[in-house]
């Protein structure tokens, strides 16, 4: 990395059924994230926390769609329009902003300030494609929208907070689906996102997968955003999030896709923003799954095991 980092952590839990990912950024700095930075010879800071209101005193439904539901639609436009500020903040004094959630609703505040004055590629590592809207949200949990969001889908064309203001379609990979919804599918499908699912990285394997992926989001953009849902680790390995899934990848495939980010984006500036996201200590194992984030960080920051 050739940036200094700034840590942004997000306590938010809005966006999800299961409290407890509010939590997450206390957890992943309590596993020695800084340090673990800083032991790579990178300049690290951490910038504390955006505020983020909490439940109890909101009402769910303010700021609920037209039609369709989204929860808590209100705070989650207030704490993303926080976050981007702060993400482009952080790119505009030449730091690295990565950022510590919280539930994954978040990524449209992380992604709309990394692209506020940059073309941008995303990875999104997820079990989960997050292309749901308020009109096919199995949940009406926002952390199953987050990537619809962000490319401007259903309601959220009309909104000037949600659509990521450089991102394009194209410029977008998922990488480890195996829970779609029936409804979300389409969505997916019709869309110009390349989508790499578990079958994929069974059929292929993890580094021709990611190497693809880095081609989708690097194609003519400025910079790559990198946004790890923990839940993209088999729970064999990531027990503390708040939607598990079986069938995801393992340790050593999760360390290959992150080296290969740390390969490909050493050019200067081409690792735009990253984000750690989902990880919940209620669930989690002695803080096993925060102690994966911080490793998986830093083998896409460039650590080397030689
Ligand atoms: N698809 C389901 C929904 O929309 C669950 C997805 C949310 N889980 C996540 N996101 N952790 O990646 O409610
Ligand atoms: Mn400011
Ligand atoms: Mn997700
Ligand atoms: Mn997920």
């Amino acid at each position: 990395m050739d940036r200094n980092v700034r840590i942004i952590g997000v306590p938010m839990d809005l966006g999800a059924d299961r409290r407890g990912v509010d939590m997450g950024p206390s957890a992943i700095r309590y596993a020695g994230l800084a340090e673990s930075i800083e032991g790579l010879g990178v300049a690290c800071s951490d910038w504390g926390d955006v505020h983020v209101p909490r439940p109890e005193g909101s009402d769910p439904d303010a700021g609920a769609p037209a039609s369709g539901t989204a929860k808590f639609l209100a705070e989650t436009e207030t704490v993303c329009t926080r976050l981007a500020h702060e993400v482009a903040d952080a790119v505009a004094d030449g730091d690295f902003p990565l950022v510590l959630g919280g539930d994954h609703s978040i990524a449209i505040g992380t992604a709309g300030g990394v692209s506020r004055d940059a073309e941008t590629g995303i990875v999104w590592f997820d079990a989960h494609g997050d292309f749901n809207t308020p009109a096919t949200t199995p949940s009406g949990n926002v952390h199953g929208m987050g990537l619809a969001a962000i490319l401007g889908k259903g309601p959220f064309a009309d909104t000037d907070w949600a659509p990521a203001p450089n991102v394009a379609e194209e410029n977008v990979a998922l990488v480890g689906l195996r829970s779609v919804d029936a409804a979300e599918r389409p969505n997916i499908r019709n869309s110009d996102v390349t989508a790499y699912t578990m079958t994929d990285i069974d059929a292929r394997g993890v580094t021709e997968v990611v190497t693809e992926a880095l081609d989708v989001a690097t194609d003519g953009t400025d910079g790559v955003h990198v946004s790890l849902d923990l839940d993209w680790l088999d729970p064999t390995e990531a027990p503390g999030v708040g939607t598990p899934e079986r069938g995801g990848v393992s340790y050593r495939e999760a360390h290959a896709a992150m080296e290969l980010i740390s390969e490909r984006a050493a050019d200067p500036g081409r690792l735009a923003s990253m984000e750690l996201v989902e990880v919940n200590p209620i669930l989690d194992r002695h803080n096993q799954t925060a102690e994966l984030g911080v490793e998986l960080a830093a083998s896409a920051l460039g650590k080397v095991i030689l």
